[in-house]
């Protein structure tokens, strides 16, 4: 990028990872992919349009001094914008991303404080790390450019850039819940990490109870910000002021691209492997679960609720296949190697209880699929099962209504997923600490008739097309530069305030 010559302003993301996959091919090669996701789908024209620059840790650890002939592979896996690398050593994965990253900041967010390592030498690393990031951004942007950072790993990025003289205006995201005062206080470090969020010019959460449990912090720990405390804690976007400076911080619930998950369901071969996987289970209705290795996801507890399914609803036995989906995560740290013999312990218990010769009451996958298999499940599915016990948003719960076509489909999903914001009206929602609840709701969506189903997945799919991740994408930008924040309507939003699930029997 040619950054003398040109005034108009570029867009910078930075993110822990870049759009990359690494692969390793059957020579035993390593190979780079373009990465899949919503996120990069979204991104990639603007970054096309604004000549942009993706900067982030390309997925292995490089040791200081050896020339790394990778970068030109990566460079052209992604097609029409720049990437630059940031490297990290084993120490610093060690440290920055499995320390302070994944065993301070993911738990404590989360609300799982029992789970939190507060060792100083995370502190440090996460500090030391943040800075490198900041220094490739600033080695690689000028003044009008646009610093779009994602996620709890980087948090520390704009506040290095602010000591590097930066005055661009600075974004973040979060892509995780912000936790409540009583919770977030429990942090060695948390007068800088929030004194560091200020640096920001506009920083968005999914919902608003993530943005109101962050200004709450905020009145709290940092006694000088001026809050006008009934916008702030109601309004789609609000303002904060501080040091001279005005900090916008808003509501943005991310999504997927609606219309690519759609299209691929009609896809030929995705029809045929869905009919595949039917025809292995006939008569029965598909449950499916599908997360990521993590305690925040709920799997043993879904398992509970299925087994007490299973006990106390004998006549469904035979009548249901549960296919549970679990993608490899984090497994150098101790809590995810655990939680993976928790699960397969559980798999093991149902399956050797209820099962019979023609009969398995649940298959359980611990592998990545390809968009294909994905989607075929997707489509295969009677009732999507999805029970966090804290999610930022979850996206299975969109990509799900999106591939569900023919609009049969019934989406089970916890209160306590960002989604559930969005989809309190037409999901059935549980609390998945409530085991006999969750396995009653799990009968409801067995007995729910063909008409309310149709209604409720339309209404879902319609929400889902409406705020997709285009639309997303330009709620932050233009909460970033609009005048007038009144065109923000207020957010909708649900508290439980009654028992959720409406049993109906
Ligand atoms: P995650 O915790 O990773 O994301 P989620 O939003 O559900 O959770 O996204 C998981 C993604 O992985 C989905 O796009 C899904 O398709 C994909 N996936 C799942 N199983 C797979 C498999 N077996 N093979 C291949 N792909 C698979 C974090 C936060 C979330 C927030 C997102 C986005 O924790 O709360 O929704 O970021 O902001």
């Amino acid at each position: 990028m040619d950054k003398k010559n040109t005034k108009k302003s570029h867009i910078i993301i930075v993110s822990n990872r870049l759009p990359i996959i690494l692969k390793k091919a059957e020579n035993g090669k390593i190979e780079v992919e373009k990465g899949a996701g919503g996120l990069i789908t979204a991104m990639a024209p603007i970054l096309k349009n604004r000549n942009g620059i993706w900067i982030g840790w390309p997925g292995y650890v490089h040791e200081a001094g050896i020339d790394d002939n990778r970068f030109p592979a990566i460079q052209s896996a992604v097609s029409g914008y720049s990437v630059k690398s940031v490297m990290l050593s084993s120490d610093e994965l060690k440290n920055y991303y499995e320390g302070f990253s994944n065993s301070i900041l993911w738990p404590l967010f989360h609300g799982f404080t029992d789970k939190c390592i507060f060792l100083p030498e995370y502190w440090i690393s996460y500090q030391e790390v943040n800075k490198k990031f900041a220094l490739t951004v600033y080695q690689n942007t000028d003044d009008p450019d646009f610093i779009w950072v994602h996620d709890y790993q980087l948090i520390l990025v704009g506040a290095q850039l602010r000591k590097f003289s930066k005055r661009t205006p600075i974004g973040f995201f979060l892509h995780i819940p912000f936790p409540p005062i009583d919770t977030f206080i429990r942090c060695p470090w948390r007068f800088e990490l929030l004194s560091a969020m200020l640096e920001y010019d506009i920083i968005g959460f999914h919902t608003i109870l993530s943005k109101r449990n962050f200004i709450g912090c905020i009145k709290k720990i940092i006694q000088d910000a001026q809050i006008d405390a009934k916008k702030a804690f109601d309004e789609t976007v609000s303002e904060i002021r501080f040091n001279g400076r005005v900090i916008r911080t808003g509501v943005f619930p991310i999504s997927i691209d609606y219309n690519e998950f759609s299209l691929h369901s009609w896809d030929k071969k995705v029809y045929k492997r869905s009919k595949k996987i039917r025809n292995n289970s006939p008569d029965t209705k598909i449950l499916l679960g599908v997360d990521r290795l993590d305690y925040t996801k709920g799997i043993p507890e879904k398992l509970k609720a299925f087994k007490w399914f299973l006990t106390h609803f004998p006549r469904f036995h035979k009548k249901v296949h549960f296919i549970q989906l679990v993608v490899p995560s984090r497994r150098e740290i101790t809590a995810y190697a655990d939680l993976k013999l928790k699960i397969e312990q559980l798999v093991g218990e149902i399956n050797g209880i209820f099962s019979t010769n023609d009969w398995l009451p649940v298959q359980y996958m611990f592998r990545n699929l390809d968009r294909n298999e994905l989607i075929s499940l997707y489509r295969a599915c009677d009732i999507a099962f999805i029970t966090p016990l804290k999610d930022g948003m979850n996206l299975v719960a969109k990509e799900y209504c999106a591939c569900n076509i023919d609009e049969k489909g019934v989406l089970i999903l916890s209160e306590f997923a960002g989604a559930a914001q969005q989809f309190y009206q037409d999901a059935i929602l549980v609390n998945p600490y409530d085991i006999e609840g969750t396995a009653r709701a799990i009968y409801r969506a067995f007995n729910m008739p063909l008409e309310e189903r149709n209604q409720r997945m339309r209404n879902l799919r319609e929400n889902i097309k409406n705020k997709d991740i285009f639309w997303w994408l330009n709620s932050f930008l233009n909460a970033a530069i609009e005048k007038d924040l009144s065109s923000f309507p207020r957010v909708d939003e649900y508290f439980p305030d009654k028992p959720t699930a409406n049993l109906g029997m």
